[in-house]
């Protein structure tokens, strides 16, 4: 089996990995990359000490400089923890340490951000020209004395991805290149990717969706990704005319089309015939209202491919491309994945929850030896991953998602947010008792961020200082977008948070109370 590296460094030299944002910019070819990588890899090896199975940050916008790092580091033998500007510095310093990350590699416009979030991990500046010219820390970076020799091997570790969990401490999944090809494989099998694929990539880079599911899938066929530095509307309709395939979460569908909806009557209908060129469109890491996709399908003529996925696994069901799209599911399993739905004694049911297993089901958390046993049933001698979600398996085969078993994890815009992580931080701040964190239905986001605050006695504290200390400590996604003090967080015998009562209680008062606004209640 081939890493994905080789395929990438497969593809004809001219052939074009990444399109020009502007008019006047140079492409990006399957070339450059090979290029660029192999002379950072290089420097990366005989000058930072980067040793096979070592992990390095990377910080950089999307782009050509990050597809040049990318692959230099998995030529290195290391494995990559990509890091967001998204995140305040504390966050950032928790997930490099967590990681043990060797160094990190940044822009020059980001290098400041990432020296920010770390004081243990050297910042090194890598610059690059789309043609494949590059230095780092200022110095033209030369040609190896031979480029082929640095290849990773499908065992090493490719990707440490840091997802939320119950806990408040995100834990690392471990991706080796063998899921990545097996993950890429699938998806490129299932959704027939091809060389000719142009993709409108604006997904963020530090998740499995816009990384793997998105972007490495469609280069590793030899397709190419218009990256857009961060999800606009308007810029990805205008995109789109120049491209065949579209894979965003169900808020991107919503806020593409209430900008299709603001425009002229003449500018809609040609943005709706560019939208109907696409091959594909697909939709994932939440579910798709099917309010939403119906929407879609009446400016497009198609209804979104919905799609299952997890950072775990990359994507485990799909409804199929040239066949058929049911509203409201997520289709059947990828050609490799293997499901089953058991209830809650491990007995086959029709309604409980979905099972995962096969060559794209990652091997375990980073240094959490609890969690990964956690994660997974053996029957008779077989390893199931435990998604936690529930979901029906219809008699065709099909699923249907019904929600996550703990009320503790969240999705909202399509991020997975911890409800312990954020009432830590919000309990951080000195004058916060308890607090208690829910999600609210909301048909743009899926969940809003709502929190049921407890002061300590005569403090007194508004939604706005709450939030501005809490924005040190969250990325700006994972922010409560309701924020109501309360006397008492409501706690059964066991001491538990009554979360569905409370998130009852919240809903109810975001409607009728005068004194609750996004952000801004007073006690
Ligand atoms: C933004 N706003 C929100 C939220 N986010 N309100 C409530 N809840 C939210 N989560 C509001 C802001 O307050 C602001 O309001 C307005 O929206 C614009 O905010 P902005 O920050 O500019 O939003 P954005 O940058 O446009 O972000 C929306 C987004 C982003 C592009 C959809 O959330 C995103 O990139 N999500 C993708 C996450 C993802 O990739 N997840 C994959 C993980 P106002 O205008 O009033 O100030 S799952 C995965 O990887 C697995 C494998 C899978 O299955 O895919
Ligand atoms: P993450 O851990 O961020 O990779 O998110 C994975 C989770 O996203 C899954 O366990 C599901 O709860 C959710 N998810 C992904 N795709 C869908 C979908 N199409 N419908 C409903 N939930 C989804």
């Amino acid at each position: 089996m081939s890493t994905l590296v080789e395929r990438l460094l497969g593809q004809p030299a001219a052939a074009v990995a990444i399109e020009p944002g502007a008019a006047r910019a140079a492409a990006t070819s399957f070339g450059d990359v090979a290029e660029a990588s192999a002379r950072l890899a290089h420097v990366l090896r005989e000058h930072h000490g980067v040793e096979s199975g070592d992990r390095v940050g990377l910080l950089l916008e999307p782009g050509a400089a990050f597809i040049h790092a990318l692959t230099a580091v998995w030529r290195a033998r290391a494995a990559a923890l990509v890091l967001t500007p998204l995140h305040p510095p504390k966050e950032r310093a928790r997930l490099l340490d967590d990681a043990g990350a060797r160094l990190v590699i940044a822009s020059p416009e980001l290098a400041a951000v990432a020296a920010d979030g770390t004081s243990a991990t050297a910042v090194h500046v890598f610059a690059s020209a789309a043609s494949g010219a590059a230095s780092l820390d200022g110095h033209a970076l030369p040609p190896p004395p031979c480029a082929r020799a640095l290849l990773p091997e499908t065992d090493d570790l490719a990707l440490l991805v840091y997802t939320s969990g119950t806990t408040s401490l995100p834990k690392g999944v471990l991706l080796r290149h063998h899921h990545l090809e097996a993950q890429c494989d699938a998806i490129a099998r299932a959704w027939q990717l091809r060389s000719d694929d142009v993709l409108v990539h604006a997904l963020p880079l530090h998740h499995v969706h816009g990384l793997v599911i998105a972007l490495l899938s469609v280069l590793r066929v030899g397709g190419s990704a218009i990256m857009q530095p961060s999800f606009d509307a308007h810029a990805v309709l205008t995109a789109c005319a120049r491209a065949s395939v579209f894979m965003g979460v169900p808020t991107m569908y919503a806020r593409l089309l209430d900008a299709l909806d603001a425009l002229t009557p003449e500018a809609r209908a040609a943005a709706a015939a560019t939208l109907a060129d696409l091959r594909l469109c697909t939709s994932g890491s939440a579910g798709l209202p099917v309010s939403l996709g119906e929407r879609w399908a009446r400016y497009a003529g198609r209804y979104p491919v919905e799609r299952f996925g997890m950072t775990e696994l990359g994507v485990a069901l799909s409804n199929r491309v040239a066949g058929e799209r049911v509203p409201g599911s997520v289709g059947w399993p990828l050609p490799s994945v293997h499901v089953r739905v058991v209830d809650d004694a491990g007995a086959p049911a029709d309604e409980g929850e979905l099972q995962v297993r096969g060559p794209t089901v990652f091997e375990g958390y980073w240094e959490r030896p609890d969690e990964t046993a956690a994660a997974f049933v053996f029957d008779e001698g077989v390893r199931w991953f435990r998604t936690g979600d529930t979901v029906r398996r219809h008699g065709d085969g099909r699923v249907s998602v019904l929600g996550r078993t703990s009320v503790d994890i969240l999705k909202s815009a399509g991020y997975k947010l911890s409800a312990p992580a954020i009432e830590e931080a919000l309990r951080r701040h000195p004058d916060v008792r308890d607090a208690a964190v829910v999600g609210l239905p909301d048909e743009t986001y899926g969940q809003r961020v709502a929190a049921a605050v407890m002061l300590r006695p005569g403090a007194s504290l508004t939604a706005e200082a709450l939030l501005t200390f809490a924005r040190s400590e969250l990325a700006p996604y994972a922010l409560p977008r309701l924020v109501h003090f309360v006397d008492d967080v409501p706690r059964n015998a066991m001491g538990k948070v009554r979360k569905p009562v409370l998130a009852e209680l919240l809903a109810i008062l975001e409607g009728h109370d005068a004194d609750v606004h996004e952000g801004t209640t007073q006690r």
